[in-house]
């Protein structure tokens, strides 16, 4: 990953990363005598991925400042032998594409957000929803820890950052942070990040722990 960052365009991510000036932003200015001084923008993708029913789209439609695209279908007796919805009864529909929302975290910087199918007759989807991404944001239900084992082992193959979320679905942290850190078996490095998919600082702030996480790793290995 690298950082270029020139005069009306930063990119940030290397040439796995979709980072693209603005052109929305970009034009109005353009012509203006004495624009360079204006702050450029920047836009990043970002996937949140995780196990089934972590509360994936709940986090991309809370934080999105667009509405979000979401994809859900419902949920029928058919699938009950195969998803668990013990954790979350209310649970009716499920993803079976993708989510999509968008966040200016500020001026200069834009987030796009892919949420995944947890379901896993959908995980082919992944390689082609990661494709460009910056980073991930592997939201995790401590109810039912092991169903977000599939996703960690994703990112960490493909090298791709992550911070692990996790879902405070009771509005309490059930686990200490070193107890998640530890059953998950991911490094001292990963931030882990107690949220709420539900209220939109909360989630926000999720998604900047990511962003300083993608940064530090470009910065610590640089192309
Ligand atoms: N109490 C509580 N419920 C939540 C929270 N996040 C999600 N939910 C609920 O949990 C259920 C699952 O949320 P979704 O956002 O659909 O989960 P998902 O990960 O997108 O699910 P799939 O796409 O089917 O894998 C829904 O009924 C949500 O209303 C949370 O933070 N607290
Ligand atoms: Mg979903």
């Amino acid at each position: 990953m690298d950082f270029v960052d020139s005069d009306r365009s930063r990119s940030y991510g290397g040439a796995s990363a979709a980072v693209k000036p603005d052109p929305a932003r970009s034009s109005p200015l353009a012509a203006r005598p004495g624009a360079d001084s204006r702050p450029s923008v920047i836009s990043a993708k970002i996937v949140v991925g995780g196990g089934f029913g972590a509360g994936k789209t709940t986090f991309v439609g809370t934080v999105s400042e667009i509405a979000p695209l979401t994809t859900e279908a419902v949920l029928t007796d058919a699938s009950t032998s195969v998803d668990d919805l013990a954790a979350t009864p209310d649970k009716s529909t499920t993803t079976v594409a993708m989510d999509f929302g968008r966040l200016s975290l500020d001026a200069e910087l834009i987030l796009y957000l892919f949420g995944t199918p947890g379901q896993h007759r959908f995980w082919f989807m992944w390689d082609d929803l990661v494709r460009g991404a910056i980073g991930a944001v592997v939201l995790v239900d401590t109810r039912r820890l092991a169903d977000c084992f599939a996703a960690v082992d994703f990112f960490e193959d493909r090298g791709l950052p992550y911070v692990v979320g996790v879902n405070c679905f009771d509005g309490v942290l059930s686990h200490s942070v070193e107890d998640v850190r530890e059953a998950l078996a991911i490094g001292s490095a990963v931030p882990i990040v107690p949220c709420d998919a539900r209220e939109r600082e909360s989630t926000k702030n999720a998604l900047i722990a990511l962003v300083e996480h993608a940064m530090r790793k470009s910065v610590a290995t640089p192309a």
